[in-house]
């Protein structure tokens, strides 16, 4: 996708804060942090939100959710906790359309998010 900002991350033609990455998915710091740790845990292909997750695509779910106790014990909020969010569409408060997660840590998270 030529025009999405996340398909630029990940194919390194706009920089970021890269914390984790392989061949399938990317992690990177947000630019806007509401946490002391705020990442983004991305497919590096491109499924515009949650919406469009088929049995052909949603492998990649999996590895991000496989992949998060590794940072969480890396990055030292896994005994503390942290929040993972997905926001999709318009109502869900989804403002770039690249499937992403985000993992918030570092401090005591409320609820409900508001
Ligand atoms: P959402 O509202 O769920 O679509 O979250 C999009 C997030 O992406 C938001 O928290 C800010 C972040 N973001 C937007 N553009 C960039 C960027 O160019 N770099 C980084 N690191 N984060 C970005």
């Amino acid at each position: 996708m030529m025009d999405c900002i996340f398909c630029k991350i990940a194919a390194g033609e706009i920089p970021s804060d890269i914390v984790y990455q392989d061949e399938d998915l990317l992690v990177f710091r947000d630019l806007n942090p509401q946490a002391p740790v705020h990442l983004l845990l991305i497919p590096k292909a491109h499924i515009p939100s949650a919406n469009q997750l088929t049995t052909e695509n949603s492998d990649v779910i999996a590895k991000i959710f496989e992949r998060i106790p590794a940072l969480a014990e890396e990055l030292g909020f896994d005994k503390a906790g942290y929040r993972i969010v997905n926001n999709c569409g318009e109502d869900g408060g989804q403002t770039v359309s690249h499937l992403h997660f985000h993992l918030l840590a570092g401090r005591s998270l409320q609820w409900p998010p508001g």
